[in-house]
């Protein structure tokens, strides 16, 4: 960029650059592009002044590399379940991803336009041209049939695979609405609907039911192995004690699936993933 004027470089920001960051110690322009839930906050523009603007910029470009050297880009929120799926199949693939964590009252344009849903997760796959994808059954069998080619996570079994499939959309279908429904109207509708709580939560338990004997002398939901599976039926199932209000009890009347989180949170995928939901919501 050395030679180039301001108006040279002003005149050749692409559309899509946000943010514009230089510094004149040098005498030359640099230009920076920002996602848009990453504009420079206050305190970029302090450190930034403390320390002039050749630091600013250092700091602010570092945020960029981290996003550039990633292998995905995870859009994800601290509290909700179903972008922690995502993060604990990252890790046992061994992905690297920089996380934007999604403002639920402020949804961006840049989010919206990876997932028009307006749901987390979202994913921008920057190995593969920087393809996005969103609804985190699909991110997961996305995922594991690019970046898994062992299958130390799928299944070769046709019957396996089947099943697979079928828990894949039990979750999607049944665990994840009804769960999602009985927090809804239990912590977060505006009026106490006792009827609307009770649904949900028989609901909750005739599909605990379902997993409670599914898993009677099993370790794993399907073919005895570790799977994409067992991680997407995870961040649901480990919910049921705050969700039953019930943190001592609520695993007895369902002990096999009660001894499956317990076993399920000691791998490494997700023992790393919720480590990380913790501090993240600590922050956000
Ligand atoms: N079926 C979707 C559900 C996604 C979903 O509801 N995500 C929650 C967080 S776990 C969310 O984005 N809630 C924000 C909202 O409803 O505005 C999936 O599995 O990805």
């Amino acid at each position: 960029m050395k030679n180039r004027s301001h108006a040279d470089d002003i005149l050749s920001i692409p559309n899509d650059i946000i943010a514009v960051i230089w510094s004149n110690r040098s005498g030359f322009l640099n230009l920076l592009k920002l996602p848009e839930s990453r504009t420079p906050t206050e305190d970029d523009a302090i450190s930034g002044r403390k320390a002039g603007n050749q630091a600013c910029l250092t700091f602010i470009f570092r945020q960029q590399q981290q996003s550039n050297m990633s292998d995905i880009t995870l859009y994800s929120h601290a509290s909700g379940p179903n972008p922690w799926k995502v993060v604990a199949l990252l890790k046992e693939l061994n992905l690297s991803y920089n996380t934007i964590f999604v403002d639920f009252q402020n949804k961006t344009p840049d989010f919206l336009s990876k997932n028009p849903n307006g749901r987390a997760p979202a994913i921008v796959d920057h190995k593969r041209n920087d393809k996005a994808l969103w609804e985190s059954v699909a991110i997961l069998l996305y995922l594991e049939h690019h970046y898994d080619k062992e299958n130390r996570l799928w299944f070769t079994n046709e019957d396996e695979i089947a099943d697979a499939n079928q828990w894949l959309l039990f979750q999607a279908s049944g665990i994840g609405p009804y769960f999602g429904q009985k927090a809804w109207f239990s912590n977060f509708h505006h009026e106490k609907i006792p009827s609307a709580i009770e649904r949900y939560e028989k609901e909750v338990h005739r599909v605990l039911g379902v997993v409670e004997k599914h898993l009677e002398g099993k370790e794993y939901f399907v073919g005895n192995k570790y799977s994409i599976v067992d991680i997407n039926n995870y961040v649901w199932l480990v919910n049921v004690p705050w969700l039953l209000n019930d943190y001592q009890t609520a695993f007895e009347k369902y002990p096999n699936t009660g001894a499956y989180v317990k076993r399920l949170g000691e791998h490494k995928g997700i023992k790393e993933a919720y480590a990380e939901k913790a501090a993240a919501a600590e922050k956000h």
